[in-house]
């Protein structure tokens, strides 16, 4: 059986949920370790990181939110580049810094973005390939991930989240998801990645 480490974040931004946390609170523990991260440039991908070290996992997925998709989104790369317009959830404001001085510009995800989306379109739930993580949080702590396990035989990706429909009423206008559907993507990644 393969070890699968799944991560998600807290809410952020003045949402009450994070539909990849709810996600991942559904999710059965069986088989599975599940971290949950703070929206922190650095730290997130740093508590990520130890858990790597600690759990020894044969696959990392990641999961956030992004707000206004209107598909689940398997991220094809990460870019060596922190800037948003907004803060993180420690108040840190990032205006184009690197993430490590001296890293590629981008990284690759180890597993395939499009086997990830065929499964999750599989399971009837929609699904593409991202060719961009942003440069938050998220992306920060996927280019970490990816730079700490350049070399090794463990594999990662992050998937990106529409809204769930509990945030909807404050999005109008914009897609979202059921949180089971959400739940049923994650379980045809999980199937997946444990069967290859
Ligand atoms: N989404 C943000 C950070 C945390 C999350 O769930 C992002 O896309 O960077």
């Amino acid at each position: 059986m393969r070890k699968i480490l799944l991560s998600a974040f807290e809410p952020f931004g003045g949402e009450t949920v994070n539909p990849a946390k709810e996600a991942l609170l559904r999710l059965e523990d069986e088989g599975i370790y599940k971290l949950f991260l703070p929206v922190e440039y650095a730290r997130a991908g740093e508590l990520l990181i130890s858990e790597i070290d600690r759990v020894r996992p044969d696959a990392v997925i990641m999961t956030g939110q992004a707000g206004g998709r209107d598909a689940v989104t398997p991220e094809r790369r990460a870019v060596n580049l922190m800037n948003a317009a907004a803060p993180d959830s420690a108040g840190r404001l990032c205006a184009g810094e690197k993430i490590l001085e001296g890293g590629a510009d981008e990284l690759f995800a180890t597993l395939c973005p499009e086997a990830l989306a065929e499964a999750i379109a599989s399971a009837g739930v929609p699904a593409r390939v991202s060719e961009s993580a942003g440069t938050f949080v998220c992306n920060d702590v996927f280019y970490r991930a990816l730079s700490h396990l350049k070399g090794t035989p463990v594999q990662a990706d992050f998937i990106h989240l529409p809204w769930c429909d509990e945030q909807a009423a404050r999005h109008p206008g914009q897609f979202s998801l059921p949180v089971e559907d959400m739940v049923r993507a994650l379980e045809a990644v999980i199937r997946l990645v444990s069967a290859s």
